[in-house]
């Protein structure tokens, strides 16, 4: 099974900034954990702050891997070309935030994505991650 992460803007700031809203923990050290505990499945990792760079990755990866986990960071609530790259590819998306959106400010409670997405986590913290890649590995098709 491969699976792909793609995080979108300041999301490689993780474990760097805001320790409060997103965690302590950097991307780099919670996925190299997610790796060792689920040794059957590829895990392959991409970060952008740039939106066509995050779109031409979801069209090389969903078509070659078993599913997307996507955190478009902000652009989770303006990109209609992200939500258009989605659509396009066979491969299942799962939308992923670490904060809880819905407590946040009322910009944060729409998401171009959603729509497109196979379902949506948010509010566990970087775990939101591993909950998506158990929802992927488990999922019936
Ligand atoms: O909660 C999430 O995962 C978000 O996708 C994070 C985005 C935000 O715009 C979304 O509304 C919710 C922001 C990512 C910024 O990431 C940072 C991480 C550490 C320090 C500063 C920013």
């Amino acid at each position: 099974m491969n699976i792909q992460i793609i995080n979108g803007p300041n999301l490689n700031l993780l474990g760097v900034r805001e320790p409060e809203l997103y965690g302590e923990q950097t991307f780099g050290g919670y996925l190299a954990q997610l790796q060792a505990d689920n040794p059957g499945v590829e895990i392959g990792f991409f970060q952008s702050n740039i939106e066509g760079e995050i779109i031409d990755k979801i069209q090389e990866s969903g078509f070659q891997s078993d599913g997307i986990i996507l955190n478009a960071g902000g652009y989770t609530h303006t990109s209609v070309a992200i939500r258009d790259a989605i659509k396009a590819v066979p491969a299942p998306v799962i939308e992923v935030h670490i904060s809880n959106v819905h407590a946040r400010e009322e910009f944060r409670h729409h998401s171009m994505l959603s729509a497109v997405c196979l379902g949506v986590i948010a509010g566990f913290g970087v775990d939101s991650y591993r909950l998506a890649l158990n929802a992927l590995i488990h999922r019936k098709k």
